[in-house]
């Protein structure tokens, strides 16, 4: 059996950096092939973080169909087509692409947080995690997944393990590489942050 490809910070970078167009448009297959890959490198953490990577997955993986089906290129339009029929029934859809992507934009603000802690050189990964956690995410979710979460936060490698995975060369490179990374996806955060303010997208259930 072929082993699964290794996570590599670099594609991660390059999806996130390649989704945001002139027009300052999110664009949705580099999204979500962000998304796969950072996927990747939580199912290399073990069996602990598998109620987490299942989500994602069934989410990314609900998004790709969409986008497929709809043909939905970017954010803007995604949301431009599903709200065509007005807002009411945009919050009567559980399975929409605005509140699917809505959660993965949430869960992004939390990585924005987790690798600008991961940068600052503090090595308690597991703190840095809850603390992005708790700044982000964790106002979503209810207490058994909140409880849950933060176990498993627990378990996370240490911050020189976690520099290493990146899989971009000694610590200082993987470094540099997290200050490159994180304005492209504080961009795309700012993006579809401001999209969905504006079309009052931010509370849907
Ligand atoms: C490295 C540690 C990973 C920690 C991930 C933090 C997120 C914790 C989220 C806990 C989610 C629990 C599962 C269920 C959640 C759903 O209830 C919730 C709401 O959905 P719905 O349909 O019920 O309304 N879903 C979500 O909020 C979406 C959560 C998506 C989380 C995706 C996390 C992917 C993480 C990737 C690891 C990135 C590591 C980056 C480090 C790279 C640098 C080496």
């Amino acid at each position: 059996m072929a082993a699964a490809a290794a996570f590599s910070l670099r594609e991660v970078l390059d999806a996130f950096r390649g989704c945001v167009t002139e027009q300052r448009e999110v664009l949705l297959e580099p999204y979500l092939s962000g998304w796969r890959g950072l996927i990747r490198f939580l199912q290399s953490l073990g069996t602990v973080f598998s109620f987490i990577s299942k989500d994602a997955v069934a989410k990314v993986t609900l998004l790709e169909e969409l986008c497929h089906q709809h043909r939905f290129v970017s954010v803007q339009r995604m949301v431009q087509q599903e709200l065509a029929a007005g807002p009411a029934a945009l919050r009567a859809q559980p399975g929409s692409g605005c509140r699917t992507l809505l959660r993965l934009h949430r869960a992004l603000r939390w990585l924005q947080l987790f690798l600008q802690g991961l940068r600052s050189g503090d090595s308690r990964t597991s703190v840095l995690c809850t603390d992005a956690y708790n700044a982000s995410l964790a106002q979503h979710h209810p207490w058994l997944i909140r409880k849950a979460a933060t176990v498993a936060f627990c378990a996370l490698p240490s911050r020189d393990a976690f520099l290493d995975i990146m899989n971009v060369g000694p610590p200082e490179e993987a470094v540099a590489m997290l200050g490159e990374a994180i304005p492209y996806i504080s961009d795309v955060y700012s993006i579809t942050q401001e999209l969905f303010e504006k079309n009052d997208l931010l509370d849907l259930p």
